[in-house]
């Protein structure tokens, strides 16, 4: 099985690249893991309290899962994935079952932080983006998307996102095979991360 790491700050476009490529294979051989569904629960929180908790430090990530998830699906073993809501800032209860494929991508702002992962990746990919095109694309998001508003994203920018990126996220870079810039679309990358998996896949059948 091919493992792909793929790393990259908050708005840098992770997801974006991942669902390219996923545009262009055949999605039998392909699960993909976001970091987005292994963050760890705090049911014993109020929501007020969970609302303010700091996602963006190693800490707040189900590693241990994610790491046992990996291997399981190494070795021809399916998972059951826990479905994580934003909204609660808590998992649904729900899980997804996952069963293994050829290929597998590990997507997440802190994926090439956690040393146990990185022995697993075989490719390992920082996608980057300059830090005030990810606030402009975090600001659209989390206001869009995530009924947020400007002053409290700009809070959290400045006070978690921005600190934690630099603490624990840039410093990441340093463990990638590869850094894709993602300013604007970069076909050329994703031609070239395709190219790679489909070889992957043929060298399987
Ligand atoms: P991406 N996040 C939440 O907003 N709520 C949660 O319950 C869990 C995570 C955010 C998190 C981080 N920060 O910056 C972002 N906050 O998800 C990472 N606040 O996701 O890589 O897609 O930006
Ligand atoms: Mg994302």
């Amino acid at each position: 099985m091919l493992v792909i790491g793929i790393a990259g700050g908050t708005g840098s476009g992770k997801t974006t690249v991942v669902n390219k490529i996923l545009q262009q294979l055949n999605l039998e051989g392909v699960n993909v893991l976001s970091q987005d569904n292994y963050y760890h629960d705090n049911p014993n929180l109020t929501l007020s309290e969970r609302e303010v908790l700091n996602y963006d430090h190693p800490k707040s990530i189900d590693f241990d899962l994610m790491l046992q998830h990996v291997k399981a699906l190494k070795n021809h073993q399916s998972i059951e994935q826990p479905i994580y809501s934003f909204v609660t800032h808590s998992r649904t209860g729900d899980h997804i079952t996952v069963e293994p494929r050829n290929v597998l991508i590990v997507e997440g702002i802190l994926v090439l932080t956690s040393k146990e992962l990185l022995k697993e990746f075989d490719l390992k990919v920082f996608v980057h983006a300059d830090s005030d095109e990810r606030l402009i694309r975090r600001i659209r998001r989390d206001t869009q998307e995530r009924g947020r508003d400007l002053q409290e994203v700009l809070h959290r920018y400045q006070t978690t996102l921005k600190p934690m990126h630099q603490e624990f996220i840039e410093p990441s870079k340093n463990e990638a095979d590869l850094i894709v810039p993602n300013m604007k679309q970069n076909s050329v990358a994703i031609d070239f991360l395709t190219t790679v998996i489909n070889n992957s896949l043929k060298k399987v059948h």
